[in-house]
């Protein structure tokens, strides 16, 4: 593959790889032994418009903010002309929207799958108001994640809840503008530790299936146990047509929301072939939205996100100069050596010179971090919104 070709394949790529930005990734977060308070980071949704916002003039291409209902909405439907008009002073459109069924004290025993009926029509309404916050908004996607499970054999019935689960979500489906998603995600454990209600993605594919044609499965990176094979389950997905969206992030050892690519860069570059071999066939058109979910305690919060942005594009890239054809020849002919060395130095190829040519052609800063420093975006930040951050008692988001 000449120079020339290999820099056609990335800006076609890239020229409609959109990524969106969580609000919580600029919240004050920690593990559960405690919190780092960092100056810049954000306290009120107006300030994580306002990085979101930063991120998108250096990228180009975060346009959307994903919002957390309870931490970003507080009022609900009522919070939603605040929202709009950030929406407009900030030029960053409301992305997906996420329920919250994990911090209210009711949902000690479950939301949607709560013994207790009353607890389970506090979780359906909330979905409910979720749905009219998305349509209010414009925004096209609802990513429910639960929580639900339980910490001990015999504590609860596994089946009876199941039953519960598609109750609700077909009546959240119901309620569904045509053009709205509802995207289930799925995760092994934790909180619960000893059976989750949707622990993977078999569950949430069946889940999806029985809501209806607008439900699909969204895949968080970070939900998996070690070793399990995660392009399989996209590819499965891709088959069925019943992938909806990523969670994006890395994990070393459970649900670590790390950067992406930071532990194994060569995962999501595979991640990202399967997606682009699916797209390249003719008549595949899933949508699949590229959702940031990550929450930084250690690193900086706009530098961590704009480096997840290069890392997603840059991998991504690589992953569009695998030769499918060529691939497909040698897949057929068995040819195992060939094929492999055709793959891996799609993903040694050294795409960052392409990709910063690419930014140049878009009008954009060809090294997005050196800009972010150079902008002095993040000392301004840091020193407005020091005295806040120091007195804070903190909150999740
Ligand atoms: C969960 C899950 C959800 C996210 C929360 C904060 O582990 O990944 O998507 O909204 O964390
Ligand atoms: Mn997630
Ligand atoms: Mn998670």
């Amino acid at each position: 593959m000449d120079h020339q070709e290999k820099s056609d394949r990335v800006a076609k790529a890239l020229d409609n790889f959109r990524i969106e930005i969580p609000s919580w990734g600029f919240a004050n977060t920690g593990t559960r032994f405690g919190k780092f308070l960092q100056p810049a980071a954000a306290n009120s949704i107006e300030e994580k418009f306002a990085d979101a916002a930063e991120i998108n003039q250096l990228t180009g291409v975060t346009p959307t903010l994903g919002l957390h209902v309870e931490w970003d909405l507080p009022e609900g439907v009522e919070s939603v002309p605040r929202i709009r008009a950030l929406e407009k002073k900030y030029r960053i459109c409301a992305g997906s929207i996420n329920p919250n069924l994990f911090q209210a004290q009711e949902y000690k025993y479950g939301s949607i799958c709560n013994p207790d009926a009353e607890v389970r029509q506090k979780a359906l309404t909330h979905l409910l108001d979720c749905v009219e916050i998305a349509r209010q908004l414009g925004s096209q996607d609802i990513s429910p994640w639960v929580s639900d499970g339980s910490n001990y054999p015999g504590t609860q019935s596994m089946r009876q809840r199941i039953g519960w689960m598609e109750e609700i979500f077909s009546q959240v489906h119901a309620a569904l503008q045509p053009d709205q998603r509802l995207l289930i995600e799925y995760k092994p454990f934790e909180p619960a530790f000893y059976h989750t209600d949707i622990a993977d993605w078999g569950m949430a594919l069946e889940l999806a299936r029985l809501a209806g044609p607008q439900a699909k499965v969204l895949v968080d990176t970070g939900h998996h146990y070690q070793t399990q094979n995660i392009e399989q389950i996209v590819a499965w997905l891709l088959h069925l047509e019943m992938l909806g969206g990523f969670h994006l992030n890395d994990r070393r050892y459970a649900d670590d929301d790390l950067t992406l690519g930071s532990i194994d860069p060569y995962q999501i570059f595979r991640i990202f072939h399967e997606i682009l071999s699916y797209s390249a066939e003719p008549g595949n058109r899933s949508q699949i939205a590229f959702m940031i979910d990550q929450s930084h305690n250690l690193k900086g919060k706009v530098e961590a996100m704009v480096q997840t942005v290069v890392q997603a594009q840059e991998l991504f890239a690589k992953a569009a100069l695998v030769d499918l054809e060529q691939l497909d020849i040698l897949q057929k002919q068995c040819k195992l050596v060939e094929a492999e060395e055709l793959f891996r130095s799609a993903f040694w190829e050294d795409v960052r010179p392409l990709v910063r040519a690419w930014r140049l052609g878009q009008s954009l800063p060809e090294d997005p971090l050196r800009a972010l420093r150079e902008s002095g975006y993040v000392d301004r930040i840091s020193r407005e919104r020091a005295a806040k951050n120091a007195s804070i008692s903190t909150t999740y988001a």
